[in-house]
């Protein structure tokens, strides 16, 4: 079987996403998501300018040689943007593979290791009391987990918490927008929104935060002690992870558990995050992590630890993302959590799926392949448009900080 043709294709049905579709000589076809927020244009420009050209008339059910030929053959290895390319061919390939063998994907993994996949959603509000509502209509709609993000007194703009009522969508802007930054406030506040929370949802359902990176370690720390009494499943990203040490001094002191690795591209990112047991949840998924092929070596490293997955699901990740990682899910041994962050009606359009969302769980489906693809006639009514995730600035001096 040969790789007879390769395809970029970009398209803005409410956001941007880049999809890879590969065609075979046996008239099958596999699709792959390399979305990577803010910066699409460039993993577009990689896989058309540097990939595709390598891939025709290569075997499509060489999918480890062909990884390797991407990885190692660029010289220039790691970085979110080599990593979506490559994972985007890898996806593509494993759907082929699949349809090859008329199973579906997690058949090719290992078979099926639960039921269904436990998801969170996100409940955010401009308050407090907000998002204790949102919380109360989550548990109401099936949610075992749910993520509780709400507005700071003193700040204008939050990560999570949508200005406009509608769902939250970062990359808002054609150039990026600026948020204000106070940790202080934060830490004051946190602790109250999540007692609130607590106090009303009730003690069977995990409750989870996303600090998005803003504290350094030792205020991560704090955080982390002042939450113990209300048992988060895990505090995300409480600082930024470049520095892999930097979590010693946060475990130290804290035993609210840990999730790190959405922005995290390849295993040499979370190596001693894993090995030290410095996190319980990594958070690394398909699109941005090389694929099935890598995420399954990242998976099987966590497992050693006791590590559990707790994979990235916002909606920057295409519905093809969604379906390759349901899959990786059903099967992986060492499940944790699914994020789940709904995709428009629109987006779900373009892009045609059979895993479905059922009172807190998803499903992949039966049909083989990861079981999503792209309607290319629909896709190509909604072209690109540049936009960009915020920055963040502190608000007493204005200097950058974390976003
Ligand atoms: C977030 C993301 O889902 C999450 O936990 O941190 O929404 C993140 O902000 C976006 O993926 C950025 O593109
Ligand atoms: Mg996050």
């Amino acid at each position: 079987m040969k790789i007879t043709q390769a395809r970029v294709i970009v398209c803005c049905p409410g956001r941007n996403f880049v999809t890879l579709k590969i065609e075979t000589d046996a008239g099958l076809h596999g699709v792959g998501d390399a979305t990577l927020n803010g910066r699409e244009l460039a993993v577009a420009g990689y896989l058309q300018n540097h990939v595709l050209p390598c891939l025709i008339g290569r075997d499509p059910q060489q999918i480890e040689d062909i990884w390797h030929y991407l990885y190692k053959g660029a010289y220039w290895r790691r970085g979110p943007v080599t990593m979506s390319a490559i994972a985007a061919v890898d996806t593509a390939l494993w759907d082929i593979k699949a349809k090859i063998a008329g199973q579906p994907l997690y058949q090719l993994l290992g078979g099926r290791s639960r039921t269904g996949v436990m998801a969170y959603g996100h409940a955010t509000g401009r308050d407090i009391a907000e998002t204790v509502e949102e919380v109360l209509r989550h548990k109401e709609a099936g949610y075992r987990a749910i993520r509780a993000q709400s507005g700071v007194p003193g700040l204008e703009k939050v990560y999570g918490v949508s200005t406009q009522g509608r769902l939250y969508e970062p990359a808002d802007a054609a150039l990026p927008s600026e948020h204000d930054w106070d940790s202080s406030k934060y830490l004051r506040h946190t602790p109250r929104l999540f007692e609130a929370v607590r106090g009303a949802v009730g003690e069977d359902v995990h409750l989870l935060h996303d600090v998005h990176h803003r504290l350094t370690p030792v205020q991560a720390a704090q955080l982390g002690r002042s939450l113990e009494p209300y048992r988060l499943f895990w505090m995300e990203d409480p600082t930024p992870a470049e520095n892999q040490e930097a979590f010693a001094l946060i475990r130290q002191h804290t035993t609210t558990p840990i999730a790190v690795g959405e922005v995290f591209n390849s295993i040499w990112d979370c190596k001693t995050l894993i090995e030290k047991q410095w996190i319980d949840y990594i958070r690394t998924t398909v699109t941005h992590a090389g694929g099935i092929t890598h995420l399954r070596r990242i998976a099987d490293l966590a497992a050693l630890y006791q590590v559990k997955t707790g994979s990235h699901g916002a909606t920057d990740l295409s519905p093809i993302c969604m379906g390759a990682a349901l899959h990786f899910d059903t099967w992986v041994p060492n499940f944790g959590l699914q994020e789940y962050m709904p995709h428009s009606e629109l987006m779900l359009s373009v892009f045609p799926h059979d895993w479905r969302f059922e009172r807190g769980m998803l499903y992949c489906g039966e049909s083989p392949g990861h079981g999503v693809d792209i309607d290319e006639q629909l896709a190509a009514r909604y072209p690109y448009q540049r936009a960009y995730l915020p920055i963040n600035r502190l608000q007493h001096d204005g200097s950058l900080h974390d976003w």
